[in-house]
C-alpha cells in the first residue's frame, strides 16, 4: 500500500435505477472484498468514473491545514480523555478527516449538516473554534452548548451544525426535515448528513431514503465507511459491503468513492450538491475511510491487529493530501511549518478549554425544553 500521489483517483457514480447488484457492481468496477478488510485493495481502486478537477494548491494548503487541526485536536482530546478530563464516551474521527473536510469546502454557508457522535471532524471543517469545540468536549461552559452536549452531540446553528447525535441514524431524518424545510419555502439550501455503515441496517434509514427520493429532497446521504461497527468488522454484519447498492434500489444516484481524498470527496459532493439545487433529489455517497484510532476513547483494540492499522495509516487521509502537495512542489518544510503552528493553535485551544468555567448549576434546565411562554 502507497499514498497515492496523483490527483487522477476519483469515484464512480451510477444514476441509472433498475440495475441488478451485479450489474451495478460491475459497472462501477468495483471489488467484492473478501472475508476480511485486510486487503490489498485500495478504496481508489473502485474509483474511475466522474471528473475530479484539480482544485487550486491554495485551496489543498487551506484544506490541509483543517485536516491537521482536526488530527491535532482528536489527538489532544484523547490525551484529556486519559486523564480523566472528559466524562462519558467520546468517539474520534482520526482517519476521517478527507470525508468532513472534502465535503465542507464543496457546500455554501447556510447549508445544513447533521451527523453522528463520531463528529468533532465536521464541526471544525464546518468552522466552528478548536477552543470553544474543545471546551464542549470536557462539559465547560464556553463550549457551543455550554458543555451540556459534549462530544456526542456537537452542535452549532450559527455554523450550520445542526447537531451530531448518539443514536445511530437518528441524525438521517432529522436532515431529511432540513431539506424539506428548505424545499418548502423555496430557498436553495442542501442539506447533507453523514453515518456509519452500521446506520444502513437501522429501519429509518430506509425510511428516509424512500421519502427522500420521493420528494426529491435536497439531500446528500453521506456515508463513511470505515468498515467496523464498533468493534465488528462489516463482513460479519452486511450481506453486501458495497454499501451504495442499498440505496439504488430506492430509485436514488449514488456514487462509492475515496473517502480519503479530499478533492474526490470535493468533487463528489459538489456534484451531489448540484443535483439537489437543481430539484434532480438526493444523491447517495459512500466514502470508503478508515478509522485509525479506536471506536472510542479507552478503546483497546483487541479486535483488529496492528498491522492492518499500519497498512491503512499509509493511505490515510494526512499522508494522501501530503503527496498531493509535494506533487505540486510544497515541500516538507513548508508542511511541517504548517504542522507546527496547526500543533502551536491546538495547545492555545486546550488551554482555553481547560481555563474555561464549569457551568453554573443554575445552567441545569436552561435550553433545554422550549419555552412558549403561554405558560
Ligand atoms: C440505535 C443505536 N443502536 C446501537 C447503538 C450503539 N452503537 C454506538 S456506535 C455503534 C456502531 C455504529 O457503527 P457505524 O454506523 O459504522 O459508525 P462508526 O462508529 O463506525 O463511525 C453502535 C452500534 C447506538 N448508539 N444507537
Ligand atoms: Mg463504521
Amino acid at each position: 500500500m502507497k499514498p497515492v500521489e496523483n490527483t487522477e483517483s476519483a469515484g464512480t457514480v451510477a444514476e441509472d435505477v433498475g440495475q441488478s447488484a451485479s450489474e451495478a457492481s460491475t459497472q462501477s468496477g468495483s471489488v467484492s472484498a473478501p472475508a476480511s478488510i485486510t486487503t490489498d485493495v485500495l478504496p481508489s481502486a473502485s474509483a474511475i468514473d466522474f471528473e475530479v478537477p484539480a482544485l487550486p494548491t491554495e485551496i489543498l494548503l487551506e484544506m490541509y491545514r483543517k485536516a491537521v487541526t482536526i488530527r491535532l485536536m482528536e489527538q489532544a482530546l484523547l490525551a484529556a480523555a486519559e486523564e480523566g478530563q472528559i466524562g462519558g464516551a467520546m468517539h474520534t474521527a482520526i482517519g476521517h478527516e478527507a470525508n468532513a473536510v472534502g465535503a465542507a469546502y464543496a457546500l455554501r454557508p447556510g447549508d445544513y449538516v447533521t451527523c453522528t457522535y463520531r463528529g468533532h471532524h465536521h464541526g471544525l471543517a464546518w468552522g466552528m473554534d478548536p477552543g470553544r469545540a474543545i471546551a464542549e468536549v470536557m462539559g465547560r461552559s464556553d463550549g457551543f452548548a455550554k458543555g451540556k452536549g459534549g462530544s456526542m452531540h456537537f452542535v452549532s446553528p450559527e455554523h450550520g451544525m445542526m447537531g451530531a447525535n448518539g443514536i445511530v441514524a437518528a441524525q438521517v431524518p432529522h436532515a431529511a426535515g432540513l431539506a424539506l424545510s428548505s424545499h418548502l419555502r423555496g430557498e436553495d439550501r442542501v442539506a447533507i448528513t453523514f453515518f456509519g455503515d452500521g446506520a444502513l441496517f437501522q429501519g429509518v434509514m430506509h425510511e428516509t431514503f424512500n421519502i427522500a427520493a420521493k420528494w426529491k429532497l435536497p439531500l446528500i446521504f453521506y456515508c463513511e465507511n470505515n468498515r467496523y461497527s464498533e468493534m465488528t468488522p462489516i463482513w460479519r454484519t452486511s450481506s453486501i459491503e458495497d454499501i451504495f447498492l442499498f440505496p439504488r434500489s430506492y430509485g436514488m444516484a449514488t456514487m462509492q468513492i475515496d473517502g480519503n481524498d479530499v478533492e474526490v470527496v470535493h468533487a463528489a459532493v459538489s456534484l451531489a450538491a448540484e443535483r439537489a439545487r437543481s430539484g434532480s433529489g438526493p444523491t447517495f455517497i459512500e466514502g470508503i475511510t478508515y478509522r485509525l484510532a479506536g471506536h472510542m476513547a479507552g478503546d483497546l483494540e483487541t479486535y483488529r491487529p496492528p498491522e492492518e492499522v499500519e497498512k491503512q495509516e499509509a493511505y490515510g487521509p494526512l499522508n494522501v493530501l501530503r503527496a498531493k502537495l509535494k506533487a505540486r512542489g510544497i515541500d516538507e518544510k513548508s508542511l511541517a511549518g504548517i504542522d507546527a503552528e496547526v500543533d502551536d493553535l491546538v495547545d492555545d485551544a486546550v488551554e482555553f478549554a481547560e481555563k474555561s468555567p464549569w457551568p453554573d448549576t443554575a445552567e441545569t434546565y436552561r435550553d433545554v425544553f422550549v419555552e412558549s411562554g403561554s405558560g
